[in-house]
């Protein structure tokens, strides 16, 4: 190799932070494409979800988490597990604490998480395009709980300040090979996307209490003659009420998710998928250990 040639770095980035601070629409922002879904209800991301930038210096592989918080909920425990785990795994952490609020008791509780963590730390202070702030009372907080913090203004929505905070996590990143072929932008495995997806929609259509009570699950996937993927789904809620809210009148509003979903799968996909969506009813999915250990990995 010629002495003047760098060394490509290559890093594992845990991205963290409480419930709706931004962490899957940054992520999306960071790779430059919808990785993760996102929505205003917390508790959105069950999963690590991974995402992947490749640039000329080399390669970081963003792993998005749950929302961290306290709660003693058979459900949420799975979750914040799941956070603790990644935090124990990965090169970086990312840090994605929402400016546009006064930082609070979960605050409390992730800033603790992260004050051992041995490797870089850098805290994005996100939503800076939203006023009033509150981004005093956060670097105040962040200097007192996390003071080897590196902090980077940012707006996971407008892009402001994300072009430094890339160059800083490569800068942290140790040199080693790619993780990923180069245009690799995620991992997940389409039948992951296309539930995650059609649970994205019916959050946006539903919101109350229908989004924490509903999973996705496909049943069914067949690639069809004329090249077009179909693919049958049930949208699992815990009550009666729900399911309702979910059908809408005459089947009005599972058909706009259905249409919602098909029409951004068609941007994600190369071929056009065709949804068959169902609606059942499950009281006590979010007690069942055999299945939150295969949903939420
Ligand atoms: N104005 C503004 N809104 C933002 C910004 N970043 C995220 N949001 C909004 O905040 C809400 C939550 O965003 P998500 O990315 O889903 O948050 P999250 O941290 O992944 O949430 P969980 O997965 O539930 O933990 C959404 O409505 C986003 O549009 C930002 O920089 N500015
Ligand atoms: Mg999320």
């Amino acid at each position: 190799m010629p002495e003047t040639e760098t060394k490509k770095k290559s890093g594992v980035v845990a991205v963290v932070g409480r419930p709706s601070s931004g962490k899957s629409t940054l992520l999306n922002h960071l790779c430059g494409q919808k990785v993760a879904i996102t929505s205003p209800v917390p508790q959105t991301t069950r999963n690590r979800i991974r995402g992947i930038l490749t640039t000329a210096r080399g390669q970081l592989v963003f792993i998005d988490t749950p929302g961290y918080h306290k709660s003693e909920k058979k459900f949420n425990l799975y979750l914040k597990n799941m956070v603790e785990e990644t935090i124990q795994q990965v090169d970086i952490l990312l840090y994605v604490i929402d400016t546009s609020r006064p930082p609070g008791e979960e605050e409390e509780l992730i800033s603790q998480k992260i004050s051992t963590f041995q490797g870089h730390i850098l805290a994005a202070l996100n939503k800076i395009d939203v006023k009033p702030t509150f981004i005093e009372q956060v670097l105040l907080f962040l200097s007192l709980r996390i003071p080897k913090a590196s902090l980077f203004r940012v707006s996971a929505v407008t892009g402001e300040g994300i072009p430094p905070l890339i160059q800083a996590l490569f800068d942290a990143a140790p040199e080693g090979d790619l993780l990923y072929p180069e245009e690799f932008y995620t991992d997940q495995p389409p039948d992951f996307r296309i539930a995650e997806i059609i649970r994205e929609k019916a959050i946006w259509e539903t919101r109350q209490e229908v989004p924490h009570a509903l999973y996705v699950e496909i049943s069914d996937m067949e690639k069809r003659e004329n090249g077009s993927l179909w693919v049958r789904a049930f949208l699992v809620v815990e009550r009666e009420s729900q399911k309702g809210i979910l059908i809408g009148k005459e089947g009005s509003k599972i058909k706009t998710i259905r249409l919602s979903a098909e029409k951004e799968l068609a941007e994600l996909f190369p071929y056009p998928v065709h949804l068959d969506l169902r609606v059942k009813v499950d009281a006590k999915w979010r007690q069942n250990d055999k299945l939150l250990t295969r949903l939420f990995r």
